[in-house]
């Protein structure tokens, strides 16, 4: 260990703001280095570009610096936010996308995307400050005192935590390869205050620093179990391909779509791997969903769990007798995770490997002849899909004052099939379900929404990433309460000039806004707002524009001009407040409805 590092660092205090260390860390000699200088160049050596975070003890100084050293550092007003960004920015770009926060309860707001980053296989890396080791182990009151490191490790898929300068290399390179390697997840590094002014010799301190080489290794499968997955496909009478975010993560996606094409199978997308192939293709499936899943006998699952979005692979969805039964189905699983396999029920051909090398493994070994799904099969589902989209498209033709869903999403929809190319961001109950079912997505990766855990509050630090990492025009699709999570990062949008179109599914309420206190009283109901609120002034006051959009011209309007010109823009769509229903379409899940469906 050099000498330098040896040193005890100066103890900040008790509160130790390292913020006015901003010039004390200029001074550093030239053949010095220090705790701030190496986090930044670890990171940049490991082609990190862009950070998410919200600055203050003792963090302030480096978002100083890393800005200074061509970082960009997006600035949020809430750590849950900028948390949420980093876990969609590691998604879209399978770089880990950096959180940083201060100690404590700055950690804490953090924490709950770093939860739900592990959740939803996103690596993520969540860097917070903590404050004085000695101080916090006796518990002896520090400022923003907490053992941080024991908070974030259930929560994620790896937590270290680093005390001296040299070591920061080896935590950078060891937060990273956990975040992206095998399956990906939120990783928790933290760095101690002191950490920060410890200085050591400079040629030493770069020597310390790691390139991670191949941070997440390509995973080949087994050529045993590619064969016993391709026999149990060949043979099946109604097969169907399910594709889950894990395959829209992969960017395996002209393989996936020779795959798809090339044995002819429907297939049937998860939300977020909506336009993995667009959903206007003849194969896919969307539009029988509730056939195609009892009816099927051999599934194959890429990069998508059996979990309760799937209803754990068995009960009435897919055709079992009981709520637990199983429907009878094969399923062969292409996922990275060893242990995913037979996690609800039983897997007969696992595929475990990186997507990419799975697919391209599984067109390889496909013959020339590869025989397309019997044409009864295929004949049953158009049948199907033919019935429900003339349904639909009955729904989306009417015009009721005021809007509903429908009417609203219809415009929606017209403006993402003109521009294919925008990010949709999405959450809500019904706001979120009538969207999934009525905006067809054509390009991968443009759908992102609330994800395995149904979260509320990802809307506006998605929009942010998704405008930052890929410059595409943002178009967030959020109910009323969903948009409430977020709504103040309005600001930083406008902060950053980005092009984010937030349109607001305004119905006054959780799930409707039509419901009373039962006892006459004073107080609304739980589950309503401020009825006719003015969401659009939000936008306005941030120098964005705002637009109240009663009719679906207005709505178009609006949207339209919000994309020619790339402007902050919010519209006010104001939605029947009759028009939802309570938890969208996962009512069932819902345990008073479920007792009133029941009674
Ligand atoms: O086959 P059938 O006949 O069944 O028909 C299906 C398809 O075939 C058909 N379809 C089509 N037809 C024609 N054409 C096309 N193209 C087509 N495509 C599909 O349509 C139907 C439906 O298809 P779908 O959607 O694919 O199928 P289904 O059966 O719905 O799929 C099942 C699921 C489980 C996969 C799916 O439902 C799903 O992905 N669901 C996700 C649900 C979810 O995550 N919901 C969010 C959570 S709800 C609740 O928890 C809320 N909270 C509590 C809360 C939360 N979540 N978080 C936090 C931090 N705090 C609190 C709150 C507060 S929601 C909420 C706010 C709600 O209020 P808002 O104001 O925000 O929103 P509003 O409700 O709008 O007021
Ligand atoms: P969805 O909600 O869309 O069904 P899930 O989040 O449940 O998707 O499942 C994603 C799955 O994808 C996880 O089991 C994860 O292990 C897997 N996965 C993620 N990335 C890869 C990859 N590159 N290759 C293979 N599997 C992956
Ligand atoms: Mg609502």
């Amino acid at each position: 260990m050099p000498d330098e590092a040896q040193k005890p660092a100066s103890r900040a205090g008790t509160a130790p703001d390292t913020s006015n260390v901003a010039s004390a860390g200029d001074r550093v000699p030239a053949q010095e280095t220090d705790g701030f200088q190496l986090v930044i160049d670890a990171l940049k050596l490991n082609g990190i570009d862009t950070i998410f975070g919200l600055p203050g003890i003792p963090i302030t100084d480096l978002t100083r610096k890393l800005q200074a050293a061509g970082v960009r550092v997006i600035s949020f007003r809430h750590e849950q936010n900028a948390g949420y960004a980093a876990s969609i920015a590691g998604f879209l770009t399978r770089k880990p996308g950096i959180c940083l926060t201060v100690s404590a309860p700055g950690f804490l707001n953090g924490l709950t995307a770093l939860a739900h980053a592990t959740t939803n296989c996103f690596p993520m890396i969540l860097v917070s400050g903590s404050s004085e080791r000695e101080v916090v182990d006796l518990q002896q009151g520090d400022y923003e005192e907490m053992d941080q490191l024991a908070i974030a490790r259930p929560h994620a898929k790896a937590a270290f935590r680093v005390l001296h300068a040299e070591d920061i290399g080896v935590g950078v390179a060891r937060a990273i390869r956990a975040a992206v390697s095998g399956r990906p997840g939120g990783v928790y590094l933290d760095l101690p205050a002191k950490l920060f002014p410890q200085t050591m010799d400079a040629e030493a301190g770069k020597r310390s620093l790691i390139k991670v080489v191949d941070p997440a290794p390509r995973q080949i499968p087994a050529p045993d179990a590619v064969k016993r997955a391709l026999d149990l496909l060949k043979g099946a009478k109604r097969p169907l391909i399910l594709l889950g975010k894990g395959a829209a993560y992969a960017q395996a996606d002209a393989d996936l779509l020779a795959l798809g094409v090339g044995t002819g199978i429907p297939f049937l997308p998860m939300s977020m791997a909506k336009g993995l192939l667009p959903d206007t293709h003849e194969q896919c499936a969307s539009a029988a969903r509730s056939y195609v899943l009892p009816e099927a006998d051999v599934v194959m699952l890429v990069g998508a769990r059996l979990n309760w979005l799937l209803s754990q692979g068995k009960g009435k969805t897919w055709g079992g007798a009981t709520p637990k039964a199983w429907g009878g189905q094969k399923f062969v699983q292409i996922d990275i995770s060893p242990q995913e396999a037979d996690s609800n029920v039983r897997i007969d051909a696992p595929v475990v490997g990186d997507i990419g090398s799975c697919v391209s493994a599984m067109l390889a070994a496909m013959d020339a002849n590869w025989p397309q799904p019997p044409a009864e099969w295929l004949g049953a589902i158009a049948e199907r899909k033919t019935k429900n989209v003339a349904k639909m498209a009955e729904s989306l033709a009417q015009n009721p004052a005021p809007m509903n869903y429908h009417s609203a999403l219809n415009v929606v929809r017209d403006i993402v099939k003109a521009n294919p190319d925008a990010m949709l961001v999405n959450e809500g109950a019904n706001a979120l379900d009538f969207t999934r079912s009525i905006v067809d997505m054509y390009q991968p990766r443009r759908r992102i929404d609330v994800g395995t855990w149904g979260v509320m509050g990802i809307g506006m630090g998605y929009s942010i990433a998704a405008a930052v990492v890929s410059g595409k025009q943002v178009i967030a699709v959020e109910g009323d309460s969903a948009f409430g999570f977020s709504g103040m990062e309005c600001e930083t949008i406008c902060r950053y000039g980005l092009p984010v179109c937030v349109v607001i599914l305004n119905n006054n309420g959780v799930y409707r806004g039509d419901e009373v206190n039962p006892t006459g009283g004073t107080d609304p109901s739980p589950l309503v707002f401020v009825k006719g609120a003015r969401y659009e002034k939000l936008m306005e006051a941030f120098g964005g524009t705002g637009v109240l959009a009663t009719t679906p011209a207005e709505l178009r309007n609006a949207m339209e001009a919000a994309i020619r010109s790339r402007k902050p823009t919010l519209i006010n769509a104001v939605i029947d407040e009759k028009a939802g229903t309570e938890s969208g379409r996962i009512t069932s899940l819902n345990p008073a409805a479920r007792k009133k469906a029941t009674q």
